[in-house]
């Protein structure tokens, strides 16, 4: 038996048939600074409330895994120094030893299917790591998307990824990925890339049906939806590009690897663009936020 815990408004939600959005916790202990990560959670639940739909933001506490946290539980999650990063490799091993940790996107699809929520709203799910040929960097939430029945909405992959190969790996991997509303896939920090998303959609009615679609054919996995920042958000990839080029290389003079690339470069991000990455990053959380109740909306 998995020790499993509902905040009590997703318990009502459950009982109720109504529309839930899982949310993932990585974003808050390791994808921002505090307090602005607690502060983000609160109002990133409360847009889904305020579009009809219940929040369950996920994390491992002392072995138990929690489906919706308590305002004083985010507090302290979002306080708490070296909790642990949990992808599908580790969630079980962190339950199974009463640890605590914040899950990444596989991390909360795994348990969000577990607990019958079919949509998940975050900010950029990880991918292939620039430089993957030499170092195998490749996200588990690419293979999580392929293989767990959930409803993705991200504002896209970030440009300190390889956006290309990201793209590649998911058609083999047979994930749709929709670009919301427009033609080109959007690029987290920016609206537009180079790169024509594979699939397009502008309503939440057709993402849910193509949901459904897609378990009445059979298929595994979910669908990452990339939903494009607001425009008055966004920050130019002219911009960011400089930053993220000087981000990397610390990087790799640092040795940075395995888990702690992504939070490193987002690290230096926000302070080589004194915060005004974190700005944008919290404008295009919220909006994700708001489709997402709306599919959930549409799902029920
Ligand atoms: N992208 C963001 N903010 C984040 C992450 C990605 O804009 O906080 C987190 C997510 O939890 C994602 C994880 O699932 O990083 C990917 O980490 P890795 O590249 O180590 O798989
Ligand atoms: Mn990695």
């Amino acid at each position: 038996m998995i020790p499993l815990h509902y905040a009590p408004e997703v318990e009502a939600a459950k009982a109720a048939g109504r529309p839930i959005v899982a949310l993932e916790s990585t974003i808050i202990t390791h994808g921002m600074p505090y307090p602005q990560n607690v502060e983000t959670a609160r109002l990133v639940e409360q847009t889904i409330r305020d579009n009809g739909a219940v929040p369950a933001t996920i994390a491992v506490l002392s072995g138990q895994l929690h489906i919706g946290l308590t305002e004083a539980q985010l507090d302290t999650l979002g306080q708490a120094k070296d909790v642990a990063k949990l992808s599908c490799a580790d969630i079980a091993a962190c339950i199974a030893t009463g640890g605590t940790g914040a899950t990444t996107v596989a991390a909360t699809m795994i348990a969000a299917r577990y607990a019958g929520i079919e949509v998940f709203a975050t900010g950029g799910i990880g991918g292939v790591h620039r430089g993957a040929e030499l170092s195998f960097d490749i996200s588990a939430d690419l293979q999580e998307l392929s293989q767990t029945a959930v409803t993705v909405v991200a504002a896209g992959a970030k440009a300190i990824l390889d956006l290309p190969k990201t793209l590649e790996v998911l058609e083999t991997l047979g994930v749709p990925v929709i670009a919301y509303g427009q033609d080109s896939l959007p690029a987290f920090w920016s609206r537009g890339s180079a790169l024509k998303a594979p699939l397009r959609m502008d309503d939440a009615q057709s993402i849910a049906t193509a949901h459904r679609m897609r378990a009445a054919l059979g298929l595994p996995g979910g669908q990452l939806i990339a939903n494009p920042i607001p425009a008055d958000a966004e920050i130019p990839a002219a911009t960011l590009s400089p930053i993220i080029e000087k981000a990397l290389s610390e990087a790799e003079a640092q040795g940075i690897d395995g888990k702690s690339v992504t939070p490193f470069l987002l690290g230096r991000i926000f302070e080589l663009t004194d915060g005004a990455s974190l700005t944008a990053n919290i404008a295009l959380v919220l909006n994700n936020a708001r489709l997402a109740a709306e599919i959930a909306r549409n799902l029920t």
